[in-house]
């Protein structure tokens, strides 16, 4: 396949929260022309799509993107041209999860997270999402404070009726994260729990990697060839971090990790949707405006990507066979320090699409037109 072909199927899934007010710990700085429902989020992932032509799909997150009727949101969705990712649940808002959700130790807090859970996959059902996408902010910030086996015990047991709720087509993705709510315990807190915990459950549970959830210095390109290798790799949630779970743009911190990730990915022909691995962003635009961002990201990707298919892999292979350490360096370095925009303008031309989606936002009057109609109403937000 060539390089153009292999980008015009990319399929990069933007988050619905992306599109609303977020912040830190300390502060939300509202945005003016926020989307108030989950119907105005779809709105503006349309744009993106349109513009970027490869962003055909929007995460959705429970409760933040409830609704009466997931059919209609659907069918909305498809009217503009986009449709509904994977579904987020959420356990993580409640006073009952103080201590933890699949993990309390009080079954009926358990009972009440298994349910939503439960939930989502009923939300799914009628979303026709493929992916339930599982983030716990379980943990311990005390030695002693609950006991480390029968956590896992717990969250085994959660995660084994989940899968079993799951149809013949749907996937549960479970996503680790080093730390953070709690400190001295994360229930999932790296790949290898993950993977574990997948391969215990069978082929519909599969790992997340999200780009944000290491420790610095971490190799993130190994966990993705390590996953790939054991079919276990089922999503990213792409976004950039500079100290820890930033949730800035993809792309913007380190594009040449991004880069390296991409690389595995192409190395293991696993760009394309048929194989499997969802792409998606998981970020949060407190200073920036939204949109734009997203936009950006979504190029970032794809540069990264459109560098990655650009690796002369006979070259590649002949210098590691030859042990020619430095050959095999510089074919990768090369691919890398290729500039793409050239191509994607190309590429987009060809697509019927603005060679420069952020300056074709910028031009179209949208930022203008939903500061002036989204008024009244309460912005939606992340709800902390
Ligand atoms: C949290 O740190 C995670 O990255 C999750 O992916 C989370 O589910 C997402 O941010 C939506 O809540
Ligand atoms: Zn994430």
């Amino acid at each position: 396949m060539s390089v153009k072909d292999a980008l015009r199927g990319q399929r990069i899934e933007t988050p619905s929260w992306a599109y609303a007010n977020s912040g830190t710990r300390f502060k939300v700085f509202a945005q003016q022309g926020v989307p108030r429902t989950p119907y105005e989020k779809i709105d503006d992932a349309a744009v993106v799509h349109r513009l970027t032509g490869i962003a055909p799909t929007v995460a959705l997150h429970i409760p933040w993107d409830r609704v009466d009727d997931y059919g209609k949101l659907a069918s909305y969705a498809r009217d503009r041209g986009v449709a509904l990712g994977a579904v987020n649940s959420n356990v993580f808002q409640d006073d009952d999860y103080k201590l933890g959700s699949v993990c309390h130790p009080d079954p009926l807090v358990r009972r009440k997270a298994v349910g939503h859970l439960l939930e989502c996959v009923d939300i799914m059902d009628r979303t026709g999402s493929r992916d339930l996408k599982l983030w716990f902010a379980d943990g311990l910030n005390y030695p002693g404070q609950d006991d480390i086996r029968a956590r896992q015990d717990r969250l085994a047991e959660a995660l084994r009726e989940t899968c079993a709720r799951l149809g013949p087509d749907q996937r549960m993705l479970l996503e680790y994260k080093l730390f953070e709510p709690a400190f001295y315990v994360t229930d999932v807190p790296d790949w290898g729990t993950a993977y574990a915990h997948c391969l215990t459950l069978g082929d519909q549970a599969q790992v997340v990697i999200d780009t944000g959830h290491h420790a610095p210095g971490t190799n993130i390109e190994f966990i993705v060839s390590f996953l790939l290798r054991a079919g276990k790799l089922g999503a990213f949630d792409f976004n950039s971090r500079f100290y820890a779970d930033d949730d800035l743009m993809a792309g913007a911190a380190d594009p040449f990790q991004l880069f390296r990730i991409m690389h595995e990915i192409v190395l293991a022909d696993a760009l394309e949707p048929a194989a499997g691995i969802t792409f998606m962003l998981d970020q949060c635009h407190n200073l920036e405006p939204k949109i734009p961002a997203v936009i950006r990201s979504v190029l970032n990707v794809q540069e990264a990507t459109a560098k990655a298919l650009l690796v002369d892999h006979g070259a590649l292979d002949e210098a590691q066979r030859a042990g020619d350490v430095l050959g095999a360096n510089a074919v990768l370095m090369d691919a890398y320090n290729t500039d793409v925009r050239p191509l994607l303008r190309e590429l987009r031309e060809d697509m019927g699409l603005d060679p420069d989606p952020v300056a074709a936002y910028r031009r179209s009057g949208y930022a203008e037109q939903i500061v002036r109609e989204r008024v009244g109403g309460e912005a939606a937000g992340w709800g902390a």
